[in-house]
C-alpha cells in the first residue's frame, strides 16, 4: 500500500487536491471532515456530538476521532491500494495513534504533503466557499477560531513530520493545477 497524509490549515486545499490525487493514483480517500459531515446530515448521535464542536470551529476529541478513523480504515482496507488521509491527524496524539494503527497492519505513512498557505488567503477562500457551502463553520467568527486551533494544536505536526523525514512542503498559492503539479513532483509510487 502507498499511504499519504494531506496536511494544512483550514481551507488550504486538502479536499480539493485529494480529489485530484485519487483520480491520478486510485488511492482511497478518508476525509475525517467528510465523515463527520455525513453523520451530521444523517442526524446520528455521533453527528450531534460532531456538530457541537465543528460549528464552533473546535476539534472533535482525540479518542472519539481515533475510533472513527480506525473503523473507516478497517472497512476500506480490503479493497484499497493505499490511503489519502485528509484532515487526519490534526494533533500529535492522533499522529501517534495513526502510526500505531498502520504498524499493526504492517503499513506506514510514506509521505506527508503540507499545503502552506497564509492565513489571509485561507480566510478569503473559506468566506468565498461560505457563500454557497451551507457549512456552519464557514463564517468569519468560526474561521478565526479554526485558524487559532490550527496554529496552537495542529501546526506542531509540521515539525513532528519534518523530524520523521516525511514532510514535503508545498507552496499552496496558485491555480489548483499548479499546486497539483508541485505535489506530484514529490510522489514516486
Ligand atoms: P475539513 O473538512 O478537514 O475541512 P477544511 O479544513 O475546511 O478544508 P480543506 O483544506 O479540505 O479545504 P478545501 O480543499 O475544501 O474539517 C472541518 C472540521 O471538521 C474541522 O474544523 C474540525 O472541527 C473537524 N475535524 C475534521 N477532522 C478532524 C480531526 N482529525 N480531529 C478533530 N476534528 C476534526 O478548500 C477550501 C476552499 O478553497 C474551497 O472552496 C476550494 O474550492 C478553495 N480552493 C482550494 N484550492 C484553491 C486554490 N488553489 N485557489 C483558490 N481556491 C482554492
Amino acid at each position: 500500500m502507498f499511504n499519504l497524509v494531506i496536511f494544512g490549515g483550514p481551507g488550504s486545499g486538502k479536499g480539493t487536491q485529494s480529489e485530484k490525487l485519487i483520480d491520478r493514483y486510485g488511492l482511497t480517500h478518508i476525509s475525517t471532515g467528510d465523515v463527520l459531515r455525513r453523520e451530521i446530515s444523517a442526524g446520528t448521535e455521533l453527528g450531534k456530538i460532531a456538530d457541537s464542536y465543528i460549528s464552533k470551529g473546535n476539534l472533535i476529541p482525540d479518542d472519539l476521532m481515533v475510533r472513527i478513523l480506525a473503523s473507516e480504515v478497517d472497512s476500506l482496507t480490503p479493497s484499497s491500494k493505499g490511503f489519502i488521509f485528509d484532515g487526519f491527524p490534526r494533533t500529535i496524539p492522533q499522529a501517534e495513534e495513526l502510526a500505531k494503527m498502520l504498524e499493526k497492519r504492517g503499513e506506514k505513512i510514506h509521505a506527508v504533503i503540507g499545503l502552506e498557505v497564509p492565513d489571509d488567503v485561507l480566510t478569503e477562500r473559506l468566506l468565498e466557499r461560505g457563500k454557497s457551502s451551507g457549512r456552519a463553520d464557514d463564517n468569519a467568527e468560526t474561521i478565526r477560531q479554526r485558524l487559532d486551533v490550527y496554529h496552537n494544536t495542529t501546526s506542531p505536526l509540521r515539525e513532528y513530520y519534518i523530524k520523521d523525514g516525511k514532510y514535503k512542503a508545498i507552496h499552496g498559492l496558485g491555480s489548483i493545477d499548479e499546486i497539483f503539479d508541485r505535489i506530484i513532483s514529490h510522489i514516486s509510487m
